[in-house]
């Protein structure tokens, strides 16, 4: 039997990050009936996978083993052309145990400055996955390409938005309005994929 998430299923978002929980609800909109792994209390499981995907799907089951409910994780990140793709999966980790993303977005510049590149060429990853509880699991993946701008500009959205602007615009998506944003984002390509796949 192919594999269907009904609307109004109550479905466990497993993120701790509230900018990408409150960007999962937008999009999301009103098909599920969303509990949060906060609420849930559920633990933020060692993301040891060497990929998006896999970090995807080891969030994903994880909250479904733990909570009894279909999970929903996202895995995501910015790549930097002229730092062959970093920081990639480790862009949380670029911030530090305290989340300071001003810190990580210097440390962006810092390093390809050290590389003598000029190439800004920048791309998001999200990768989205989808478990059930005991059972199989699905994971897709989305991409956005644009560019590093320095200094950073805008306060909205989270984490390196205001280093990045897509390809063909002028804007950050930290200086986008969230809507704008979720119509073009790495999370809203991989969701319409999930969509295509599973509703
Ligand atoms: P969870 O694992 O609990 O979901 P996390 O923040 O640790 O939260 P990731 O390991 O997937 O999540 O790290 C992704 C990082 O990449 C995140 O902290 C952001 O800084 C960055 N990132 C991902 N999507 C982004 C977006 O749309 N805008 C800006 N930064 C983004």
């Amino acid at each position: 039997m192919a594999l269907k998430l009904e609307p109004g299923t109550r479905l466990v978002v497993a993120t701790h990050n509230p900018g990408k929980a409150r960007e999962l609800a937008e999009i999301l909109e009103n098909r599920f009936r969303l509990v949060s792994a906060g609420e849930l209390g559920l633990p933020e499981p060692d993301e040891t996978e060497t990929s998006f995907v896999g970090n995807a799907l080891l969030k994903a089951r994880a909250a479904a083993e733990a909570s009894g409910l279909v999970a929903l994780a996202d895995d995501s990140g910015l790549s930097a052309a002229a730092l062959d793709g970093a920081p990639g999966i480790y862009s949380a980790r670029w911030a530090g145990p305290a989340r300071d993303f001003a810190m990580a977005m210097r440390k962006v510049e810092e390093r390809i400055e050290e590389t003598g590149s000029q190439d800004r060429g920048a791309w998001f990853t999200s990768a989205l996955a989808v478990a059930w509880p005991g059972g199989p699991a699905v994971v897709v993946e989305g991409r956005v390409d644009g560019s590093l701008t320095f200094p950073p500009r805008g306060d909205k959205g989270f984490g390196y938005d205001p280093i990045f602007v897509p390809e063909n615009l002028d804007l950050t998506f930290g200086e986008m309005d969230p809507a704008a944003k979720d119509a073009m984002s790495h999370r809203a390509r991989a969701f319409a994929k999930l969509k295509a796949a599973l509703l």
